[in-house]
């Protein structure tokens, strides 16, 4: 992950941590369907669904899907559509050196649309042993480590239906943790499956 990459992730998990505070008495909705998508090396699979099989969604319905990173590896969950050029950003620093300390040279990967952007969702989950919910605005991602679960209840309205993707973009590391040049990310290596919204 690249230092522009972190940086937005840390902006996302400041604004998660200061709607924690307005976040005390967020509710289930008992209506919710319930999801479970499973996340392992590389792939996320909806549970009881076949491996592939999409993410279907209908507008107007409540869900609270919860991801399980079953994997031994570090991932992350992002929903859009239309993925970033390739070179985005490729030609904003300057001689090589300056690029290697973007990152090695790892390209910024992502969707150039959000499906969550301009949505509020409830992100559920636990630390230690403690439950928690905390209500994300614009959400970018959610990142789990290996054995832990987060779940996102959301209402899906009209304007989502359409066909979007979750994708992990997390890079492969080397054996010393850092990333490696010209590496596929996860996303190159078959994490991503199709949410279909009707
Ligand atoms: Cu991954």
């Amino acid at each position: 992950m690249t230092r522009l990459r972190k940086r937005w992730v840390w902006a996302v998990l400041i604004v998660v941590a200061l709607s924690a505070i307005m976040a005390g008495t967020v509710l289930a909705d008992e209506d919710a369907h319930d999801i479970k998508v499973i996340l392992s090396e590389y792939a996320f699979q909806v549970e009881d669904q076949d491996p592939g099989a999409s993410l279907e969604l209908t507008a107007g319905q409540s869900y609270a899907v919860t991801f399980s990173n079953e994997g031994a590896l570090y991932h992350e969950v992002m929903f859009g559509q239309d993925l970033m050029e390739e070179d985005a950003g490729m030609d904003m620093g300057g001689e090589h050196g300056d690029m290697g300390a973007m990152g090695g040279g790892h390209m910024d990967h992502g969707f150039a649309t959000r499906l969550f952007e301009h949505a509020d969702l409830v992100v559920n989950g636990e630390m230690a042993g403690e439950r928690f919910a905390v209500v994300a605005e614009g959400l970018l991602a959610l990142e789990l480590h290996p054995g832990q679960s987060l779940t996102l209840e959301f209402v899906v309205p009209e304007a989502w239906a359409g066909e979007w993707q979750i994708g992990c973009f997390a890079p492969i590391l080397g054996a010393d943790g850092s990333t490696v040049e010209g590496a596929p990310d996860h996303y190159e290596l078959g994490m991503h499956l199709p949410v279909v919204i009707n």
